[in-house]
C-alpha cells in the first residue's frame, strides 16, 4: 500500500523496529480482507466459528482468565506534570512509562504479524471526527475494531498528509497482568497497550482514544467527550427530542439506548431512537445548544442478563455479524449465558474458561459457578439494531434537551430528581456514586463517588474536567436541563423497587416536559421530583406506597451524603470549583432548613 503520510510510515517504522513483526498488514476495511482473516483466526483457535445457520457471521473468543475486564491500576496517564493528571489517576513520567513498557513491547511480536489498523471515531471526514491509527498482533483486536469504528483505505485518505492523528500501539505479548501497561500520553496523541486482550483496554479508539485522549482535547478545544448514551424519543407530533445519560459502567447505558416503549405509554405514540450506548462527543453549536455525536459504530455491550423482554433490540441486533466474549459455548455452536432466554445450554456445552459445564453447577465451596463472565460482551454493528438512528451519520450530530446521570444506589436517591440550575446540575454530576460492577477490577458493589461516570476515563485533572463542566454550562445560550436517575433503589428485602427497562420511559417522558417547561414538580432540598401524579403510570401495576419510597428525600440520609461528597470534592486538591463547593453549601443549608 503506497500511504502518503511521513509521520504515519516514520512511525509505524519505528513501532516495527521495536515490536519486531514477521509482516506489517495494512487493513483496508474490505469484506475480503476481513473474511481472511477470520478463516486465520478460526484456523490458530484464536475465535470459533459459530453455528452459521442460526448465528451467521457470528464468532466466539475467550479471553486469558485473568484478563476479563479494564484495569484501573494498570491504567496511566503519562503527562510531563504530576498535577496534569490529578489525583483520580495513576500517573508516570512519560520517559519512565515508555521505557519500561519499550521493555515489554521489545521483539513481541517475533512470528506474528502487526496489523495497522486505520479508525476514524465519527463519520469520516467529519469536521468532528477524530482519526487514529492502531498497531496490533491481535486479530481479534482487528475484527473488533472493524466493527467498532469506521476503518479502512478511505480513513488514510480523509487523514492525506496531516499528523494529526492518534498514535495506539498494541501488543498482547504474554498476556501477563503483572507487566500489563494501558498508557495515555495525551502530549504525544499517544497510547500504548500491552499484555491485555480484553475490549476495554485494547479497542484502543474506545476509552482510551474516545474518552481519555479526547477529554484532554476536548478541554483544550472547548468541547466535551462524555461517558455517555445518546437516545432520541420521537415525541407523538414526529418531533424527536434527544437525551444523553451518564451511568457508570454495567449500571443500564445500552438498555436505556435501546427501550422500547411499554404498552401503555406506546399507545401515545412514542418511538425511541438510538444514537449511541457508551461515547458521546458534544459541543456548542452558534443556536447556543449543546450537540452530540457517537463516535462509535457498534456496541461492545455487557452480554449477562440480555433477553427478550430487558432489551428486545439487544437480541435482534446480536442475531448476526457478532463477536460473542467470554460467554457459554453450546454443543451445537451457539452461545448462551445468565438470564438470557433459555433456562440451559443443553448438554456438552462449556464456559467462559473451557471447561464441561451446565446451570447449577457449584464450586468446592458450595458457590455457584456462572457458566458466561459477568463481563462477557458482546460486539455488534450499529447498523443492526431496529431502533439505530439515521443520524448516526450526521456529522452534526443531535441536539440535547437533557443530561441525566445516575447509577446504583439501594437507597438515598430518589427515582429521578432535576436540578435547579446548570451549576447545580454539574454539581450533581460531580458528586454521583454507584456500587462497583463487573466491569472493573476490585471489590464489587463498594459505592465510589464516579464524577459524570468518568473517574476511570478522564485524561486529565477532575478539578480541571468539573470547571470544564462549570464553562461549558456558561457558554451555552440553550443548556439542557440535567436530571439525577436511580433504577436500583431496593426495599428492606432487597428487591428492586423500579420495574426499569422500557418502564424507564416513564420517567424520561417526565424529564422531557420539564426541559419544555411543562410537567408537574414539587422542590425538595435536592431538587424538583415529579408530584405524585406527574409520571404516567398506564398500564403500569405498582402500589401507591411503592412509588412515594421510589421518591422519598430522607433529610438525615443526605446530611450523611453531604459529608461525604465533601471528603471528596477534599480529596480533589485545592482547586476544586468554588461554584460546586457553594453548592455544597447550599444544599447543606436547604436540608436544615
Ligand atoms: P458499559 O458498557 O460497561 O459502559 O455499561 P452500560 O452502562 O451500557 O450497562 P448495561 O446497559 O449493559 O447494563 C448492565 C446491567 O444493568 C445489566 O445487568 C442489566 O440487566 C442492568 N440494568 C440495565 N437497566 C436496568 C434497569 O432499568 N433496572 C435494573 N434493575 N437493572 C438494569
Ligand atoms: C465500560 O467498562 O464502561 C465499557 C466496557 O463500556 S470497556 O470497553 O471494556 O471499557
Ligand atoms: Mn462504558
Amino acid at each position: 500500500m503506497i500511504v502518503n503520510n511521513d509521520t504515519l510510515r516514520n512511525w509505524i517504522e519505528e513501532m516495527a523496529a521495536l515490536c519486531l513483526p514477521d509482516e506489517i498488514v495494512w487493513i483496508d476495511g474490505s469484506d475480503a480482507q476481513r473474511d481472511a482473516l477470520r478463516a486465520e483466526a478460526c484456523a490458530t483457535g484464536e475465535i470459533i466459528e459459530l453455528n452459521q445457520e442460526k448465528l451467521p457471521g457470528c464468532y466466539y473468543h475467550r479471553t486469558h482468565p485473568l484478563d476479563v475486564a479494564r484495569v484501573e491500576d494498570k491504567t496511566f496517564i503519562c503527562t510531563r506534570r504530576e498535577s496534569d493528571a490529578g489525583p483520580t489517576n495513576n500517573w508516570k513520567p512519560p520517559e519512565e512509562a515508555y521505557t519500561e513498557a519499550a521493555n515489554f513491547f521489545r521483539g513481541s511480536m517475533r512470528g506474528r504479524k502487526m496489523y495497522v489498523i486505520p479508525f476514524s471515531m465519527g463519520p469520516v471526514g467529519s469536521p468532528f471526527s477524530k482519526i487514529g491509527v492502531e498497531l496490533s498482533d491481535s486479530i481479534y483486536v482487528v475484527l473488533n475494531m472493524l466493527i467498532m469504528t469506521r476503518v479502512g483505505t478511505d480513513v488514510l485518505n480523509a487523514l492525506g498528509p496531516s499528523p494529526d492523528f492518534t498514535k495506539c500501539l498494541h501488543a498482547k505479548a504474554k498476556l501477563d497482568p503483572e507487566k500489563r501497561r494501558i498508557l495515555h500520553f495525551p502530549e504525544d496523541n499517544t497510547i500504548w497497550s500491552v499484555n491485555s486482550g480484553y475490549g476495554g483496554n485494547v479497542l484502543l479508539g474506545k476509552k482510551c482514544l474516545a474518552l481519555r485522549i479526547a477529554s484532554y482535547l476536548a478541554r483544550q478545544e472547548g468541547w466535551m467527550a462524555e461517558h455517555m448514551l445518546i437516545l432520541g424519543v420521537e415525541q407523538p407530533n414526529g418531533h424527536v427530542e434527544y437525551v444523553a445519560a451518564a451511568f457508570p459502567s454495567a449500571c443500564g447505558k445500552t438498555n436505556l439506548a435501546m427501550l422500547i416503549p411499554p404498552e401503555g405509554l406506546r399507545s401515545k405514540g412514542y418511538r425511541i431512537w438510538t444514537m449511541g450506548d457508551d461515547i458521546a462527543w458534544i459541543r456548542l453549536d452558534t443556536d447556543g445548544r449543546l450537540w452530540a455525536i457517537n463516535p462509535e459504530a457498534g456496541f461492545f455491550g455487557v452480554v449477562p442478563g440480555t433477553n427478550s423482554r430487558s432489551n428486545p433490540s439487544a437480541i435482534e441486533t446480536i442475531k448476526k455479524n457478532t463477536i460473542y466474549t467470554n460467554v457459554v459455548l453450546a454443543k451445537d455452536r451457539t452461545v448462551w449465558w445468565e438470564e438470557g432466554d433459555t433456562d440451559s445450554p443443553g448438554e456438552g456445552a462449556t464456559d467462559w474458561l473451557g471447561r464441561p459445564w451446565h446451570p447449577g453447577m457449584k464450586d468446592e465451596k458450595g458457590k455457584e459457578i456462572l457458566g458466561a463472565h459477568p463481563n462477557s460482551r458482546f460486539t455488534a454493528p450499529f447498523r443492526q439494531c431496529p431502533s439505530a438512528s439515521f443520524r448516526l451519520e450526521h456529522h452534526h450530530g443531535v441536539p440535547i434537551a437533557a443530561f441525566i446521570f445516575g447509577g446504583r444506589r439501594n437507597t438515598l436517591a430518589p427515582l429521578i430528581y432535576e436540578a435547579t440550575s446548570w451549576n447545580h446540575g454539574v454539581f450533581v454530576g460531580a458528586s454521583m456514586a454507584s456500587e462497583r460492577t463487573a466491569a472493573q477490577y476490585g471489590k464489587q458493589g463498594e459505592v465510589r463517588r464516579d464524577p459524570f461516570a468518568m473517574l476511570p476515563f478522564c485524561g486529565y485533572h477532575v478539578a480541571d474536567y468539573l470547571k470544564h463542566w462549570i464553562n461549558m454550562g456558561r457558554r451555552a445560550k440553550r443548556p439542557p436541563k440535567i436530571f439525577h436517575v436511580n433504577w436500583f433503589r431496593r426495599d428492606k428485602d432487597g428487591n428492586f423497587l423500579w420495574p426499569g427497562y422500557g418502564e424507564n420511559l416513564r420517567v424520561l417522558e417526565w424529564a422531557l416536559m420539564r426541559a419544555r417547561g411543562e410537567g408537574k414538580a414539587v422542590e425538595t432540598p435536592i431538587g424538583f421530583i415529579p408530584t405524585p401524579d406527574a409520571l404516567d403510570m398506564t398500564g403500569l401495576d405498582l402500589n401507591e406506597s411503592v412509588m412515594e419510597e421510589l421518591l422519598a428525600v430522607d433529610n438525615a440520609e443526605w446530611k450523611a451524603e453531604t459529608d461525604s461528597i465533601e471528603k471528596f470534592f477534599d480529596s480533589l486538591g485545592p482547586h476544586v470549583p468554588w461554584e460546586l463547593r457553594n453548592e455544597l453549601e447550599a444544599l447543606r443549608r436547604r436540608l436544615d432548613g
